[in-house]
């Protein structure tokens, strides 16, 4: 389990509060989200059978970057999930989060989505059952997974308002739960954060508790094309991307994205970028690195308090 990486260059500055006479500089090493998967992953263990996935082999690291930077990968499959993995990365200055349940292309539950970046000035968050299908235009697909969900997302829309504009393709791959939220980390929202990811992953529990397996072909084959496009779309354009190359270099950024972040790319389709976001094609063939074509949208969340998508067609 070792892999060879470069060391980082210093990817942020402690936030120095000049509060007093003296200034004095808040790390963020306190907070950790280890107590996060700790806990999804004991939950998980009172609701299914935990098994390491093949990934495992490859990516069972705790990797020491610089002597100072651990990293943490973890990845288990059960009968109703194709893949639970996270990516924990800590340092002094930045905590970093990435969470994720890929259900089998059998069910067509949410995916189960949980990205704080967090260094010693800024939080991003994304919290969210990301839906597998369409809940914009799909009323059944929405009701039978969100409807029931409503008031929790409200309860934290409160505590954790909406981060506001944001890539306006990402908004199809949020529910109309989604905790899209970003905070200074002079602010003390851990305690909230901890609590909402806790009801977000029962509920998610629950959910899988509910699933029937398919065997109707047609559906799995939908499923299976679903969590294809999503797959792609994260491998190719997530934000954290950058993050990753800074830390270990292009080469291991890219593998750890294709085969362990977003593993299944391979294996669940064969269509690509281009075949599913045609919109991002150059004139020369390539795919345009810019994150988005439409360009950032939503200030406001884009769901009124029913659950309905007020977002108008992607203007805001
Ligand atoms: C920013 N991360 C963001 C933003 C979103 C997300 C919505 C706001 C910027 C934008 O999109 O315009 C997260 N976007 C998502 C998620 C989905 C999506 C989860 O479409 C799912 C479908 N964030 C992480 C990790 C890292 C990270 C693991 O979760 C680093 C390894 C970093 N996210 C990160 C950084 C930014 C960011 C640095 C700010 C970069 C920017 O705004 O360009």
């Amino acid at each position: 389990c070792s892999l060879t990486l470069k060391p980082p260059p210093p990817l942020s500055t402690n936030l120095v509060l000049f509060n007093s006479k003296k200034p004095c500089t808040l790390q963020v090493s306190a907070i950790s989200y280890k107590k996060f998967v700790h806990f999804a992953l004991t939950e998980t263990k009172h609701h299914t059978h935990l098994v390491p996935s093949p990934l495992h082999e490859k990516y069972c690291s705790m990797i020491d970057i610089d002597g100072e930077t651990e990293v943490q990968l973890l990845s288990f499959q059960a009968p109703m999930v194709r893949l639970l993995r996270r990516l924990c990365i800590e340092s002094e200055t930045m905590q970093i989060l990435d969470f994720a349940v890929f259900p089998k292309p059998e069910v067509d539950l949410p995916i189960f989505c949980a990205n704080f970046f967090t260094t010693a000035s800024m939080n991003i968050i994304v919290l969210d059952l990301n839906p597998l299908h369409d809940v914009i235009t799909m009323r059944d697909y929405k009701d039978k997974y969100y409807k029931s969900l409503i008031p929790l997302g409200l309860k934290y829309a409160e505590f954790l308002p909406w981060g506001g504009k944001l890539t306006s393709e990402s908004i199809k791959f949020f529910s109309p739960v989604v905790i899209w939220t970003k905070f200074a980390s002079s602010q003390d929202k851990q305690g909230v954060l901890y609590s909402a990811f806790v009801d977000y992953y029962k509920a998610w529990l629950e959910l899988m508790d509910k699933a029937v397996e398919s065997t109707d072909a047609t559906q799995i084959l939908w499923n299976r094309e679903a969590q294809h496009r999503y797959l792609t779309w994260r491998a190719e354009k997530d934000p954290g991307y950058g993050v990753l190359k800074r830390l270990f270099g292009d080469t291991l950024a890219k593998d750890l994205v294709r085969n362990f972040l977003f593993q299944g790319i391979d294996e669940l389709g064969r269509k690509q970028f281009l075949d599913y976001f045609p919109e991002y094609c150059c004139e020369d063939g390539t795919i345009n690195k810019k994150r988005s074509i439409v360009g950032k949208s939503y200030e406001n969340r884009p769901w009124d308090g029913r659950g309905e998508f007020v977002g108008n067609n992607f203007e805001d």
